[in-house]
């Protein structure tokens, strides 16, 4: 068992019912010329998330636990996007439409893939998502189920949109997730921080706001 120290309080965790899943570290929310981008956001505020990423993930590697990725995007063919996601906003791309990394926001096309910093390790699963939560239309809650998880750490981006719709269809299905708050960013700084108050407001509503740092050092505890 593994004590995280965290807010609204300290956690403990079973590290072998514990998942690590990171959140949509995809070149087209962090590189130029992706979706993120093409939404009018300056991308460089997502680049702090990437080293507490790396440093998380090669902890829970090292400890055996179950590492899964998750990438949000559609068919070629755009039959899962609903049409009401790809009109809308003022992109200057569309999903789809052809990009300096390929067709934004496609399975398959360069701008899709996870940024080669995280790039996952062969066997670790590869959640592919059409919407913004992680167990919408997918199969990660078979999986976890299967694995008998009962608590998620959670990496990723962003803060106030992927992670935290994550988060509120974890928590309803009974998960415990610990947000790391130093591996998750937003475009807008105060959304992240907003995002991240709102999950461990009145006693944890939605969950646990902890960082790299703590969940690093719960994890190497176990491994002493
Ligand atoms: N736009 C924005 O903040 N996020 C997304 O569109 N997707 C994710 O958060 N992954």
């Amino acid at each position: 068992m593994a004590t995280i120290d965290a807010e609204p309080q300290p956690i403990t965790v079973d590290l072998a019912r514990t998942a690590l899943v990171i959140i949509d570290m995809q070149r087209d929310f962090l590189e130029p010329g992706g979706f993120g981008e093409t939404l009018g956001n300056d991308i460089s505020l997502l680049a702090a998330a990437v080293a507490p990423c790396q440093a998380v993930l090669a902890a829970a590697r090292a400890a055996g636990m179950l590492v899964i990725h998750t990438r949000e995007g559609h068919r070629p063919d755009l039959s899962d996007a609903p049409k009401a996601k790809v009109e809308r906003g003022e992109p200057s791309l569309r999903i789809g439409a052809e990009g300096p990394m390929g067709r934004i926001l496609v399975r398959g096309e360069p701008g899709h893939d996870i940024i080669a910093a995280l790039a996952p390790a062969p066997g670790e699963p590869v959640i592919d998502k059409p919407g913004k939560g992680a167990f919408y239309q997918t199969d990660l809650e078979l999986m976890l189920r299967n694995r008998g998880v009962d608590t998620l750490l959670v990496c990723g981006v962003t803060t106030e949109v992927c992670v935290n719709t994550t988060v509120r269809e974890a928590n309803d299905r009974g998960y415990r997730c610990v947000v790391l708050d130093d591996c998750c960013a937003s475009y807008f700084p105060e959304f992240h921080d907003y995002g991240l108050k709102m999950i461990k407001a009145q006693g944890g509503i939605f969950g646990w706001v902890s960082s790299s740092r703590a969940a690093i050092a719960a994890i190497a505890a176990t491994q002493a």
